[in-house]
């Protein structure tokens, strides 16, 4: 499995609108897209640190992955994103030394990344996500 670098971290935040203040006004940088991805309940909103993103997820739906996060643990960390060499390989990689997957094969998310999740009961208690751009 070859892991190339963090393609991004995902904040959880109560409102976008607030929050970028915060990433633009005082940390300078720059909002460039912002995403509904309808099927996991979010609004994202992305800025670029060298090789990295940041994701700003806020949740559309107290029911979804991220409104529940919230309401447990408040606003923070939500998950860390690794980019992939060969996503489909790197899924039978982890299957096969035993990493409960949330996804057990990869699906289209936010930006058109293929993406999967690794559950965060397999991972120290770090939510996990792989992720290939495929265009690269
Ligand atoms: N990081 C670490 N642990 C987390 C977590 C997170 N982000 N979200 C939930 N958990 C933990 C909970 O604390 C809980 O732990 P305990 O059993 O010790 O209390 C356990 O996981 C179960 O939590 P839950 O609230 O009952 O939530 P669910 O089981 O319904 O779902 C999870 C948890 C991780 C399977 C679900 O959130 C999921 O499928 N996540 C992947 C998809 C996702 O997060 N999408 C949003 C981002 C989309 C994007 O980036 O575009």
């Amino acid at each position: 499995m070859q892991l190339t670098h963090i393609e991004h971290i995902g904040i959880a935040v109560k409102s976008i609108d607030d929050a970028r203040k915060y990433y633009e006004n005082v940390l300078g940088l720059t909002c460039y897209k912002i995403e509904e991805v309808a099927d996991q309940k979010v609004k994202t909103a992305f800025f670029k640190v060298g090789d990295t993103k940041i994701e700003l997820l806020e949740s559309t739906n107290p029911e979804g992955p991220v409104g529940k996060f919230i309401e447990k643990k408040g606003e923070g960390i939500h998950h860390i994103a690794f980019a992939v060499k060969g996503i489909d390989g790197a899924i039978e990689h982890l299957l096969s030394n035993g990493v409960q997957m949330i996804d057990q094969k990869s699906r289209k998310g936010a930006e058109g990344l293929d993406i999967a999740f690794l559950h965060p009961k397999s991972s120290m208690g770090v939510l996990t996500e792989i992720c290939e751009d495929i265009n690269k």
